[in-house]
């Protein structure tokens, strides 16, 4: 390249083999004799002199402005993408298309694109017309649901803190308002998130509002398009987080927003005082967080409560419930007796024989004869934890249920009157801490399903559809996940099934398991066994990266049981809600663990996502300081690699991703169809008119065996065109009925 003239945008290549680095953007601002002075997108100076200008190239001008739509990069490289984010980011525009996938890169700061005129503008707009934004993911969704009668979901993923969950919520708030009623049930299901932030999310150091559970969405419209119920399903709440935080991490929200919010004379009933006098609550020597509010969230979970017909009594048995726990948590095992404690204790119901007896020992079933033995102190307090985790495990899933009950309308259930859905999919974002558990593990399992089900979308099926539909196709590369996938949860004798194997058997521990999953897997590129016998931590190549897992308490936690005379008690309590929230819970007699469960689960949530039109919001991170403006390249370079959006622009741009049977495509855009084409009998050749007369004979749109392939944006000319043919076709109608009059 020749030296280039002051404001010329270069690409910077300064560490051309390091991972994670790609070239920079950067502009000229000095250039004298031999030599010029960069100044990249960092803000940082070079000076390049004739010796170094290979690390230098010309930017493409696509790449200078910027785009909206990634497709459109001039540099289809990394660098171009993250560049691309990088100015957008600058700028607060946050959203980015590839094609009709939303990158949405997480601002930390309030910004003005929410508002009641924004809705208002993205309504009933095709993508593209508007800058990107997720108000137009939602919209389309909507949009998508009425024209092709089917159910849509909106899968949305990314890393823990990248926005997911903020996501979730302002494309609710936009059906809510676009359904057009204004009614109960909206308020009901947009209410539904306060009460379940407070009971399933918590401070952890990625995020100050990480959801600690996962959650499906499914919002049901009537044949209008007006929003009928809805229905959330929920999945592995992480209940180890009830008796230990981590440090700079909290336990749940419910917990400080009680302390800080009850008024004097409840917490006085309660026996309350404030959150560090609970071990429960100090675990991570961090009670509050700069960014909530603990009392105001507080009053919003209370009014939040009263609109999901939560009644006063069960609110205040839920407090209840709360205070014991916290109260347990400060109960020392050997000094049990202590008076005070033990009546706060049986207030809730138990008696305080009851309580003790069942901490202190150990009922197992032998033989059908439940046999009886003392428990050590810290297998005492080891049964204490797994008591507290099971109350609260069973009064979130209560929640859950009761929220149901109120959004959940049956009608729309009726088969005849087929009700249309939009799923919105938000679990937890893939975690990597310095130490991973068996939750870690939950969580990251079902990210690689969720990368896996975008893989098949965007890759797979696609390029399949093509080849059979014998359309001229060059192959794309792609990232599969299905091999780790295959190792970890879906082939037999996989790394879950093994853990579960073990937690089944008696006499297995944590060592044995390991042992186990060492020898079957050991080869695999997708297991990494720990370092030596002595060693206890493995890990796994996952997409995203590899993860190791501490394996202590793998077992304990897969297994998730309650002992038998600790059931007994719940059974046998004075306290009605405590035995209503276990009800038909007898874990005794419970086969399934919680992994076994949760993949469950999950397949489940898989089946339910492949009947959809599904829609992907990738959210990036763009640092880990949780900070405004501030851009890590670094960090986003890594998110866009193992999301897969750069092979995702490079099918997007090649590919097809609308796609019309000739039948569907002729039934609704037959009134584009030129008069001097009409009455044909041949709806294929019909179809191809209407293609050459709207989008142009040059334009990259394709014929199939037996359907019309186009482009995102043909779709939104084709839409646009058939809206200004209904106008126009009704303002002529209006005009003849007033001639007629
Ligand atoms: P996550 O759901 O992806 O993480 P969140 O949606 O909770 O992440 O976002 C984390 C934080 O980022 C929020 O609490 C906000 O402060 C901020 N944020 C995200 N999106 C926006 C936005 N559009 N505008 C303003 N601030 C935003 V996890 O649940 O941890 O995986 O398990
Ligand atoms: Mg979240």
């Amino acid at each position: 390249m020749l030296f280039s003239p002051q404001g010329d945008h270069v690409w910077l290549d300064t560490q051309p083999n390091s991972e994670f680095n790609v070239p920079i953007g950067a502009v000229v601002k000095e250039s004298d004799s031999g030599r010029i002075l960069l100044e990249d997108d960092e803000g940082k100076e070079h000076w390049i002199t004739a010796r170094n200008m290979h690390m230098v190239q010309l930017m493409h001008p696509s790449s200078v402005q910027g785009v909206e739509d990634m497709i459109r990069l001039g540099d289809l490289h990394e660098a171009g993408m993250v560049h691309n984010l990088l100015i957008r980011h600058q700028e607060h525009k946050i959203y980015t298309y590839t094609g009709s996938i939303l990158v949405a890169v997480n601002p930390y700061q309030l910004l003005p694109l929410y508002t009641v005129d924004q809705i208002r503008l993205y309504c009933n707009k095709r993508i593209g017309e508007l800058p990107p934004h997720v108000f137009a993911i939602a919209d389309n969704c909507y949009f998508n649901m009425k024209r092709n009668k089917r159910d849509q979901c909106c899968v949305i993923s990314g890393e823990s803190g990248a926005g997911k969950t903020e996501s979730t919520k302002l494309i609710l708030q936009f059906l809510a308002a676009v359904s057009g009623q204004h009614s109960w049930i909206e308020q009901q299901i947009l209410e539904a998130n306060p009460i379940l932030e407070a009971f399933g999310n918590a401070k952890t150091i990625r995020n100050d509002n990480s959801s600690r559970f996962g959650k499906y969405i499914d919002i049901h419209f009537n044949q209008s398009g007006v929003i009928e119920g809805a229905r959330i399903e929920q999945f592995l709440l992480e209940k180890s987080r009830v008796c230990r935080q981590a440090p700079e991490e909290r336990n749940y929200h419910i917990f400080y927003c009680m302390l800080m919010g009850m008024n004097t004379e409840q917490k006085k009933m309660l026996n309350l005082g404030t959150a560090s006098e609970y071990t429960y609550l100090t675990m991570g020597s961090c009670t509050s967080c700069e960014s909530r509010n603990d009392a105001k969230d507080y009053a919003h979970i209370r009014s939040a409560m009263k609109i999901l017909m939560f009644s006063d009594s069960e609110h205040w048995d839920i407090s209840k419930l709360l205070a014991a726990i916290l109260h347990l948590g400060n109960f020392v095992i050997v000094l049990l007796l202590i008076q005070t404690l033990l009546d706060f204790l049986c207030s809730p119901g138990m008696t305080r024989f009851e309580l003790q007896n069942s901490l202190t020992n150990l009922s197992i079933i032998v033989r059908g004869e439940s046999v009886s033995r003392p428990l050590n102190v810290v297998q005492a307090a080891n049964g204490k934890d797994a008591f507290v985790k099971g109350i609260y495990g069973q009064i979130f899933l209560w929640i859950v249920n009761k929220i149901n009950s109120a959004i959940f309308n049956p009608a729309s259930q009726k088969p005849k009157d087929r009700h249309q859905s939009i799923g919105l999919l938000d679990i937890f974002g893939f975690e990597n801490f310095s130490n991973n558990s068996f939750e870690q593990l939950c969580i990251n399992i079902a990210n690689e399903h969720l990368q896996q089900f975008f893989v098949h979308h965007v890759f797979k099926l696609e390029q399949e559809e093509y080849i059979a539909e014998h359309i001229a196709w060059n192959n794309i590369d792609f990232t599969d996940n299905h091999q780790a996938l295959e190792v970890i949860a879906l082939k037999p004798m996989n790394i879950i099934s093994l853990i579960d194997e073990e937690s089944r058997f008696p006499k297995g521990t944590d060592a044995t398991m390991l042992v186990k999953i060492n020898s079957l897997h050991g080869k695999s590129n997708v297991y990494i066994p720990p370092r030596s016998v002595h060693d206890t931590k493995f890990g796994i190549n996952h997409f995203a990266g590899v993860v190791f897992y501490e394996s202590k308490d793998f077992l304990e936690k897969n297994r998730d049981t309650l002992s038998a005379n600790v059931m007994q008690v719940v059974h046998s309590s004075k306290n009605k809600f405590l035995r209503e929230i276990f009800q038909g819970l007898d874990t005794t007699k419970r086969l399934s663990t919680l992994g076994g469960q949760f993949k469950q689960s999950l397949e489940k949530l898989m089946k339910i996502l492949e009947q959809c039109q599904p829609y992907f919001i990738r959210c990036i991170k763009p640092n880990d300081y949780k900070k405004p403006l501030l851009f890590d390249r670094e960090l986003c370079i890594k998110q866009l690699r193992y999301s897969g959006v750069m092979e995702t622009i490079q099918i997007r741009k090649a590919g097809y991703p609308v796609r019309y049977r000739f039948e569907e495509f002729f039934e609704r855009y037959r009134f584009l169809l030129p008069w001097s084409l009409r009455q044909k009998n041949d709806t294929r050749q019909s179809c191809i008119s209407i293609s050459q007369a709207v989008l142009g004979k040059d334009e990259s749109w394709q014929v199939g065996r037996t359907k019309i392939f186009l482009k995102d944006h043909h779709d939104t000319v084709l839409e646009l065109q058939l809206q200004n043919v209904l106008t126009d076709k009704v303002l002529l109608i209006q005009k003849v009925m007033r001639g007629l009059k």
